[in-house]
C-alpha cells in the first residue's frame, strides 16, 4: 500500500545545482528532500536496495561506466562458471585483487546514513548486490546480500560454503575437503541462479512494503532489477537515488540525481531535526 495520497503520475526530478545561479532548482531540491523525510515519517515499512555506487564514495571501484570495472575487465572471462572453470587461475587473480581493495577501504557516510535509516521503520530491509560487506561493517542489520560476498568461498560442486579466511594461492587453488572440487569465490556470476531463500525474501519485502529506496544502481542486472519494479507495482513510494538516470527513474516517485554519501546524510539530518525515531 502507497503510504501517502498522491497523484501517481507525479515524478520528481532533483539535480544538483550551483545554489547561487540556479536557486529555485535548489528550492525545488529542498522540497523534494521534505518530501522524502515525509514519506518516511508516514511509512512503516521500508527496503532499501543497493548497487555499486553506494561504495563508489569509499572508493571501491563500480561495474559499469566510463571507470567501471567492465570496462577494463570482461565479464564473461572472470565472472562466470565458463570462465573459471577454462581459467581458475585468472579468475582467482582477480578476485585477490578486489578483496584486496575492498579489504583497504571504510564504509562512507551513506553506509552510516542507511544504520540510521533503519531507525525510523517498524520493518526495514536491506536489499544489497554488493559483494564487498560494507554495509554489515557500518552497523546495518537484516542484510540481504543478493549476489554473495567476496570473503567467503565455497565448492563448485558440492556447494559447501567456506566462511573462515581462506589465502588463496591462484597458482594452487585448493580442494574441498568433502569432495575435492575446486574452491571459488561465494559470489553470483551471470547466468548463475541467486539463492532462492534470499532472492525469495527479498521479493516478498519488496511486495510488502510501503517505501522503496533504489541507491547507487544502474538497475539493470536481474533479477535484482525487479525488485524497485515489484515493490512499484504493489503501490509502495519509489524514491531512486543516483547521480546518473537509469531505466528505472521514469518510475520512481522521486528521482534525486545526488551522491548517495552527499544526500543520505542529508536526509538523516532533516528527519532527526522534524521527527526522530522512535
Ligand atoms: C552512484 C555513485 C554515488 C556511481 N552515489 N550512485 C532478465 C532480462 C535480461 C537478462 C536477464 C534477466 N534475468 C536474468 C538475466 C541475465 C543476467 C542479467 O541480468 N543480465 C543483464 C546485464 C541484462 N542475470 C543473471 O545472470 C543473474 N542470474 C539469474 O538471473 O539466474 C537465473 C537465470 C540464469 C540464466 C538466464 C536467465 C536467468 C545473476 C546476476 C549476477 C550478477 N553478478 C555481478 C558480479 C557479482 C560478483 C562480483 O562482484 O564479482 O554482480 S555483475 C555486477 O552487476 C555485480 C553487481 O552486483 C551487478 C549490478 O551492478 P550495480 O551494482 O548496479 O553496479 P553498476 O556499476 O552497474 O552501477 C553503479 C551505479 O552507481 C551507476 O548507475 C552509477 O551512476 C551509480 N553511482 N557513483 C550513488 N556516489
Ligand atoms: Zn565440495
Amino acid at each position: 500500500m502507497a503510504c501517502q495520497e498522491r497523484d501517481p503520475t507525479e515524478r520528481r526530478i532533483a539535480k544538483p545545482v550551483s545554489l547561487v545561479a540556479f536557486w529555485p532548482v535548489a528550492l525545488y531540491l529542498l522540497c523534494m528532500l521534505d518530501e522524502i523525510v515525509n514519506a518516511v515519517r508516514n511509512c512503516r515499512s521500508c527496503v532499501v536496495l543497493t548497487g555499486a555506487g553506494i561504495s563508489a564514495e569509499s572508493g571501491v571501484p563500480t561495474f559499469r561506466g566510463s571507470e567501471g570495472l567492465w570496462g577494463k575487465f570482461k565479464p564473461e572471462e572472470l565472472a562466470t562458471m565458463a570462465a573459471f572453470i577454462s581459467n581458475p587461475k585468472i579468475v582467482w587473480e582477480w578476485y585477490k585483487w578486489r578483496r584486496q581493495v575492498v579489504g583497504e577501504v571504510k564504509p562512507n557516510p551513506g553506509h552510516y546514513a542507511l544504520r540510521y535509516l533503519q531507525q525510523w521503520f517498524d520493518q526495514f530491509t536491506l536489499v544489497t548486490q554488493n559483494v564487498d560487506g560494507l554495509h554489515r561493517a557500518a552497523g546495518s542489520e537484516n542484510i540481504l546480500e543478493l549476489h554473495g560476498n567476496i570473503y567467503r568461498n565455497k565448492c563448485l560442486d558440492c556447494n559447501h560454503q567456506f566462511s573462515e579466511d581462506m589465502d588463496i594461492d591462484p597458482d594452487n587453488i585448493p580442494s574441498c575437503p568433502h569432495c575435492g572440487g575446486k574452491i571459488r569465490p561465494d559470489v553470483v556470476w551471470f547466468g548463475e541462479m541467486l539463492d532462492p531463500q534470499i532472492i525469495n525474501k527479498a521479493f516478498s519485502e519488496s511486495e510488502q512494503t510501503e517505501l522503496f529506496f533504489s541507491i547507487g544502481t544502474s538497475a539493470i542486472v536481474h533479477p535484482a532489477a525487479s525488485l524497485p519494479i515489484t515493490a512499484k507495482r504493489q503501490g509502495a513510494t519509489l524514491v531512486e537515488i543516483n547521480p546518473e538516470m537509469t531505466p528505472l527513474s521514469g518510475l520512481a516517485d522521486y528521482y534525486v540525481s545526488a551522491k548517495s554519501g552527499e544526500f543520505l546524510p542529508t536526509l538523516i539530518e532533516r528527519l532527526k531535526q522534524t521527527s526522530p525515531p522512535g
